[in-house]
């Protein structure tokens, strides 16, 4: 036995359970408890019937090809192309169904139906060979949320062009980057984008960026707006005309499962960007299937997924998870508080929602800015709601389960990253007994471990790092161009498991409980604190909204925690509901767990996705040059903080 300190301590209980409602389980697309059993006897076959889904041109002959790990191939020598899966499939059973209900932010509304996107696609596909894409072609897409975002992704898979997606909030310079590290020679964009009532300079943008980007031979420009905007002539091409033009039907490419489908950057907090590279037998299958059995997707679901299609959760389950499954979608192009705080309710009842999937930190703002928003309309057809991004508060799983669910609906919270492709971890709506705060348990033939320093697995209610222990078919294949730093970051830490870069514990019921990215782990009097089991003490408190704390370096306890906290709508802050907060930490997890100082801020920084960034508030906290502040979404609340914790720290002299 070692006496050696966990990983990570885990301080919360948590002790509400919600199981299933009754009668959810009638006709559930996973109703059968011994789907865990079976997918666990044999992974492989299990994977392999979720590929029987799809429409294959060649069956694979080996499912998972383990010769050289971790460079994993699945469903080798099958072929199949992904557009095709998504359109092509299902026209002659469901062309006139709605893939699409958009709706732009200034308030059009188009219906797309199976049959036009399908169309859409075969002109795009065509009018992309006619600038000189072809198999191995490389097309990179700078747009906002409108629907040719999701006709060029599918316009590229149909002829074989890998796509690379640069979120539309990106600056001139990531997106020049991003274009020379993929070798584009063709950008997709727009005129400009709606937000927040706001138009977004995309093709100046575009413009600036190629300036440094000699590959881009060609510029498809979208009109959204009909916005004045720059034009070379020879290079840029006007997305209707180059449509127009073109022959509506276009034979889908065979492709290998093996062949590249997209890369996805992901900026992490520090370094390069790293060029994730998803392939397309695999990647298909496992978003496809987990759609299907996380969403416990029906025929008559209406379901919305509010990401942007710019991060991996929009490509997984706003384009080619949902699309594969032939559902109905709906699409908003714009800010949640345009022009009100109610729009995402009022969209949700003009369709009929039944299925929402959303992050913590939009879950966290609609708390912030109250239930009134939400009560105005009628959310009735809400059956099942999802969560992704963060960690979720157990106080905001409660308050979007009661405001947003009625009470009534299951709340899946699905772990999972842009390198697993597709959800990794999540209760299944139907079989699983939820509690919130958990993302309960790994997916049917998903594998995964929580390990300590030394790699061996902890017991019950350890926290540690998670892993990854068998391959996947929709995880990354490596990192474009650097298959060194592939396995460096993933698979050094501990050798043949992959390293998520997540604490997580596992309670008794063997639920899982992710505690956030190891780097932001604190150190207190040798106690190894995560964040979320704080944070989520803080925000139990009902004036508190949303809460980050990092530890800042102390001379007795080596480090010391720093709170920021944004309050609820109305609730005005003072010295004593700061000793209120302190105490109420102390209370709910422990005196060790108490926040040494906290600083009451109007917002906390985030990245673009909307994920708090602690690193720059340990910069604040210890009085550091703050760093590159470039790839946060809302970089003006940092002076903010900086100054309200430099008022605290004068006041306590
Ligand atoms: C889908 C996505 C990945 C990181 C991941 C975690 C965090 C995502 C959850 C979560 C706790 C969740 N891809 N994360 N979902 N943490 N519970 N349900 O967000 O590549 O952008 O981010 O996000 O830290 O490693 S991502």
């Amino acid at each position: 036995m070692s006496d050696q300190r966990p990983a990570i301590s885990a301080l919360q209980v948590e002790q509400r359970t919600f199981p299933p409602p009754a009668g959810f389980a009638e006709g559930a697309v996973a109703a059968d408890p011994g789907v865990y059993e079976r997918a666990a006897a044999d992974p492989e076959a299990w994977w392999a019937e979720q590929a029987r889904a799809l429409e294959w041109s060649t069956p694979w002959h080996t499912v998972c090809d383990r010769s050289d790990p971790p460079f994993f191939k699945w469903f080798v020598g099958g072929a199949l192309n992904a557009s095709a899966n998504c359109l092509d499939r299902h026209l002659a059973t469901r062309g006139e169904r709605v893939a699409y209900h958009w709706e732009g932010e200034p308030g059009e509304r188009v219906a797309i139906t199976y049959r036009d996107l399908h169309e859409r696609v075969c002109r795009l596909a065509n009018g992309l060979k006619s600038l000189g894409v072809g198999r191995g072609g490389r097309v990179a897409i700078y747009m906002g949320m409108v629907p040719e975002l999701a006709v060029a992704m599918l316009a590229c898979a149909r002829i074989g062009a890998a796509h690379t997606v640069v979120f539309g909030g990106f600056s001139a310079e990531s997106l020049r980057d991003r274009v020379n590290d993929f070798a584009a020679t063709v950008l997709i964009t727009q005129d400009e984008g709606w937000r927040n009532g706001r138009t977004v300079p995309l093709k100046q943008n575009a413009d600036a960026a190629l300036e440094g980007a000699p590959g881009v031979a060609a510029c498809v420009v979208v009109r959204r707006t009909h916005g004045e905007v720059g034009w070379t002539p020879g290079r840029d091409h006007d997305y209707a005309d180059l449509v127009a033009a073109q022959d509506p039907a276009c034979p889908p490419e065979p492709m290998d499962a093996e062949d590249m489908l997209y890369v996805l950057y992901t900026s992490g907090t520090t370094g390069k960007p790293k060029g994730i590279v998803h392939t397309t037998g695999g990647y298909l299958t496992a978003v496809a299937a987990t759609h299907r059995m996380v969403f416990d997707l029906r025929e008559d679901d209406v379901y919305w997924c509010a990401a942007d299609i710019g991060w991996v959760t929009g490509h997984s389950y706003i384009v080619y998870g949902p699309l594969a499954n032939g559902c109905t979608s709906v699409m908003y192009e714009g800010a949640p508080s345009t022009p009100g705080k109610d729009r995402l309710w009022a969209i949700a009842a003009r369709y009929g929602v039944s299925i929402l999937y959303t992050a913590p930190t939009a879950i966290r703002m609609f708390m912030k800015w109250g239930p009134e928003h939400p009560a105005a309309h009628d959310l009735s057809r809400i059956r099942l709601l999802g969560s992704v991004g963060e960690p979720i508060n157990p106080e905001a799983w409660m308050w979007y389960r009661e405001h947003i669910g009625g009470g009534r609906t299951p709340v899946v919270d699905t772990w999972w990253q842009t390198e697993t492709g597709a959800i990794m971890v999540s209760p299944l709506p139907a079989l699983s007994t939820t509690k919130p705060g958990s993302a309960s348990r790994a997916m049917p033939g998903v594998s995964v471990e929580i390990v300590d320093e030394a790699g061996h697995p902890v017991g019950d209610d350890q926290g540690g790092y998670l892993v990854i222990t068998e391959p996947w078919p929709s995880m990354l294949r490596t990192l474009l161009g650097d298959d060194e730093r592939y396995v460096a970051t993933y698979w050094s830490r501990f050798p043949g498991r992959y390293l998520a870069g997540d604490g997580a514990r596992r309670d008794r019921d063997g639920d899982l409980w992710l505690l956030g990215r190891i780097d932001d782990v604190m150190n207190v009097s040798g106690h190894r604190l995560s964040t979320i089991e704080i944070e989520s003490a803080l925000v139990d408190h009902p004036t508190v909204a949303e809460a980050a704390v990092v530890g800042r370096a102390d001379p007795t306890t080596g480090q010391a925690i720093a709170a920021f906290v944004t309050l609820r709508a109305g609730v005005a802050g003072d010295e004593a509901l700061i000793g209120e907060l302190r105490d109420h930490v102390a209370k709910k997890i422990g005196p060790i767990a108490k926040p040494a100082s906290i600083v009451l801020t109007d917002d906390l920084p985030k990245t673009r996705s909307g994920k708090i960034m602690r690193r720059l508030l340990r910069d604040i906290s210890e009085e550091r040059h703050l760093g590159d502040v470039t790839t946060l979404a809302n970089a003006e609340v940092v002076a903010e903080i900086a100054e309200m914790a430099q008022a605290q720290r004068s006041a306590e002299g």
